[in-house]
């Protein structure tokens, strides 16, 4: 279903037909929420949040390709998320393995504007859909269109903000005794404690050959959220805190403690394409109820 969102940006709805729904904007092709079917929001998305090119909307799922971070010669995490995107009328076929009614094709391409920073040609599909069972997945599929013997390299993550009711009451399953690069102590890498990771002070760290499946649990929503991810290998787990939300003007002080950002990434080795290549990075959230044990 296509309407005007914030400030008349275009917006997609999807709707599943038992219940839970979606939305997303053209602008970033950016997931702004995702509700299970008792239509409660599972997205963090700030109150204060910006809907207004170039700066992209703060919270949902922003998209951040070519780059990840500050790590390059783009702006923070790319310029897909601070694109207009188009519907994708001629998709190449999806092998998504469940069958979904509720899904969008979107598209971005290679612009004049951006080829100035990053000479490369490339297409970018993007099927945002809802499982049968309100699992949302995002399959991204980018192809290296440049003409013959120029590959590119690029950085990606899905930057997934979730809505959690007291980050001091999260645990996350899936990446203790991982290692990790600190994004504040310079990205030097560390290795992990033994047991599920609590919150009780800004992190910002990149985890490296994370498993396919990685649990966040809201111990007061009695809620866990699934990530699975496939051509993803990091994930980074990232939270302000006090000091960084208030510095943040599109943030609310009190945010951070509702909140917590899992994103599927492939950062510590970027991902390379010769002409005609294309690499495909899929994510599937689902939100279960927490008897759910993650060792399933
Ligand atoms: O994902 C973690 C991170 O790289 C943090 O360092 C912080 O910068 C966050 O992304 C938000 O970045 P943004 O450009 O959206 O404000």
């Amino acid at each position: 279903e296509f309407c005007k969102g914030v400030n008349g940006l275009d917006k997609v709805i999807l709707r599943e037909s038992r219940g839970s729904s979606a939305e997303v904007y053209l602008y970033g092709a950016h997931v702004t929420s995702w509700k299970n079917d008792h239509g409660e929001e599972l997205l963090f998305l700030s109150s204060k949040a910006v809907f207004k090119p170039p700066k992209a909307i703060r919270g949902g799922i922003p998209i951040c390709f070519p780059q990840f971070g500050g790590l390059g010669t783009l702006d923070q995490h790319g310029f897909a998320r601070n694109r207009l995107w188009s519907i994708d009328d001629d998709p190449p076929p999806f092998p998504t393995n469940t069958l979904s009614k509720a899904f969008v094709d979107l598209i971005l391409k290679t612009s004049e504007e951006d080829s100035k920073n990053w000479p490369h040609n490339f297409e970018y599909r993007l099927r945002i859909a809802l499982g049968p069972g309100g699992d949302l997945m995002l399959t991204s599929r980018i192809r290296n269109t440049n003409s013959e013997g120029k590959p590119f390299s690029f950085t990606f993550a899905y930057h997934t903000y979730f809505s959690v009711s007291d980050i001091s009451e999260v645990r996350v399953e899936g990446l203790e005794t991982l290692d990790y690069l600190d994004n504040l102590q310079n990205k030097e890498r560390f290795t992990e404690q033994g047991d599920a990771l609590t919150f009780e002070s800004e992190v910002d760290k990149i985890y490296l050959s994370t498993p396919t499946k990685i649990a966040i649990i809201d111990h007061e929503k009695k809620r866990t959220f699934v990530v699975r991810k496939d051509g993803l290998p990091d994930a980074v787990v990232w939270n302000p805190w006090d000091k960084k939300a208030k510095a943040m003007a599109d943030f609310g002080d009190d945010e951070y403690k509702h909140m917590l950002c899992v994103e599927a990434a492939a950062i510590e080795k970027p991902i390379t394409l010769k002409p005609g290549e294309e690499w495909k990075g899929r994510l599937e959230l689902s939100a279960v109820p927490s008897s759910y044990c993650s060792g399933q």
